[in-house]
């Protein structure tokens, strides 16, 4: 097979002189500072895009606070309606923004069509969903009246302003529809900054975004390094960041949203998910398990798993399985169907992917499967398998954000269980058997935002994401995302 063929708008966009979205229109940058955005399948740059400076920033807050006056007071129906037709041009415009997403992420083809495009229009459509259907409380309050008169108070749910959207670059567009959608369907405004490595394809939503009917100011889109993520927060004019990103960045953004007179956060952090296989799990599944939990778009996913407890006497066999179905992989270009996986998203992260299989060798670790960068353009590495030697390797308790999956055998399930927990982490964990009973019991005891069963990594809108200890603050998704963008407000009546 060999790569597909491009869109000839694709190229049309790659070729653009990009400037910033702001209130309803691509614009010129003020500064002339601009961003290469390379190909991580062949390290060659395919676009450039701008570093806004604080001129922009201004411009950026003034059309965001413009349009939240318009957007807030529009119909919850309407603003329904607008988010569906985003996600139909999405869905119609889907080729070129797979292609557009591949080419700056390396993301392999099918997995941009299906989750950038289709999971994020999916997405869309839920939160549009939400517009029409947030309310607050009638209350009875409790005290008795003194002199006979009489109370009665009821909440609104009102929409918190203008909300900064940070996004990653390892789903980069379907990232950004969580953050715009919030932030659209509870009428706030919002102003998306993708990373400086991924920032084209939402560049071309905030497009679609205008023909699907929203007002000027209500999507903006500033591109820039984390510098204007961080001015965006500590503006006088930002009302809420909404980040997702790396655990050191996350704490940094928090710390910035609280000096800036208690800007509101959600902080969606990476962490060490663990998967925890039970004595009874067949190796088939588990082996299936791991390469879903751990090697789907090259591990660099933040609810991924990383560290693998397997029951002592059935390790070898899961490693070796697990080790020629790595080897039967397809490795090769993104832009080819037939390749199974991709290059990793940039050069930076390629090297520490380096570092950390040195790392590993260093600790004596068992390199059982990869281990190596690939000798060819672009930023490949070898998927891997390591076995650990203590729960105090490095590889069990550093974030790789890649597809290195680290095993480490344990003797009885209790001791599995302590094993999952002992970490600083807690955004995902999934335990695989088939006794159901036994792994009802388990649940609870996960220190987890979202425990999965026989099952990783799938994300559904209706369910609640998020993490518990060092991995985050605040829930997306469900219905629990509404109590991050909207203030509460009580009113109190007597008569
Ligand atoms: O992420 P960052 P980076 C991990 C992964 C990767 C490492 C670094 O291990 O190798 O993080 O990647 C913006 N104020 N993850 O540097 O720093 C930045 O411009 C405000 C895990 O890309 O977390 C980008 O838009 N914003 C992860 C976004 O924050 C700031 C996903 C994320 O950048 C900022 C991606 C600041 N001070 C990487 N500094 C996950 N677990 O989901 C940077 N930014």
């Amino acid at each position: 097979m060999s790569d597909i063929q491009l869109l000839p708008q694709v190229q049309a966009f790659l070729d653009r002189d990009h400037g910033l979205f702001i209130d309803g229109r691509h614009v010129a940058a003020h500064g002339s500072e601009k961003i290469d955005v390379v190909s991580p399948a062949n390290a060659q740059v395919i676009s450039r895009v701008s570093n806004a400076n604080s001129e922009d920033i201004d411009a950026a807050v003034a059309s965001a606070r413009q349009g939240f006056k318009t957007w807030s007071q529009t119909a919850p129906a309407v603003r329904s309606s607008v988010l569906h037709k985003l996600a139909d041009l999405m869905e119609q415009h889907g080729e070129e923004l797979a292609q557009i997403e591949t080419l700056q992420s390396g993301k392999i083809i099918q997995i941009s069509r299906a989750f950038e495009v289709g999971m994020a229009a999916n997405f869309l459509r839920y939160f549009a969903g939400w517009a029409t259907k947030i309310t607050g409380q009638t209350i009875t309050p409790s005290l008795p009246s003194f002199n006979g008169e009489q109370y009665t108070a009821y909440t609104l749910r009102q929409p918190i302003g203008v909300v900064v959207g940070i996004v990653p670059w390892n789903f980069s567009t379907m990232i950004a529809i969580w953050k715009l959608a919030s932030a659209l369907t509870t009428g706030c405004s919002v102003i998306i900054k993708p990373s400086e490595f991924t920032p084209l394809t939402i560049l071309r939503i905030a497009e679609l975004g205008m023909q699907a009917g929203l007002p000027a100011g209500a999507l903006n889109v500033v591109t820039g390094m984390g510098k204007v993520g961080q001015a965006l927060i500590e503006h006088s004019g930002t009302d809420k960041v909404s980040f997702t990103g790396s655990v050191p960045t996350g704490i940094a953004v928090g710390k910035t949203a609280f000096g800036a007179n208690l800007t509101r956060a959600t902080l969606e952090l990476g962490g060490k998910n663990s998967v925890g296989f039970l004595a009874d799990v067949d190796i088939d599944k588990a082996v299936n398990g791991a390469i879903e939990a751990g090697f789907l778009h090259s591990g660099q996913i933040c609810a991924a798993a990383e560290r693998f407890f397997a029951p002592r006497h059935r390790i070898d066999e899961l490693m070796d399985k697990l080790s020629l179905r790595l080897k039967a992989l397809k490795i090769g270009s993104p832009l080819d169907e037939s390749t199974e996986f991709g290059p990793v998203t940039n050069r930076v992260h390629q090297q520490k992917l380096g570092a950390f299989f040195d790392k590993a060798r260093a600790e004596h670790c068992t390199i059982v499967h990869g281990g190596r960068l690939i000798e060819r353009e672009g930023f490949y590495v070898e998927p891997t398998v390591i076995l650990a030697n203590s729960v105090n390797d490095s590889l069990l308790n550093e974030e790789t954000f890649g597809p290195i999956a680290t095993f480490l055998p344990y003797d009885d399930e209790e001791e599995m269980l302590a094993l999952m927990n002992n970490t600083p982490y807690g955004l995902s964990a999934s335990l695989w058997t088939n006794d159901l009973g036994k792994a009802m019991r388990m649940v609870p005891r996960i220190e987890a935002g979202t425990v999965w069963v026989n099952m990783h990594t799938l994300l559904d809108p209706a369910v609640p994401f998020g993490g518990i200890k060092a991995s985050g603050i605040g829930r997306e998704f469900g219905e629990a995302f509404i109590d991050d963008y909207t203030e509460l407000k009580s009113v109190m009546i007597r008569y």
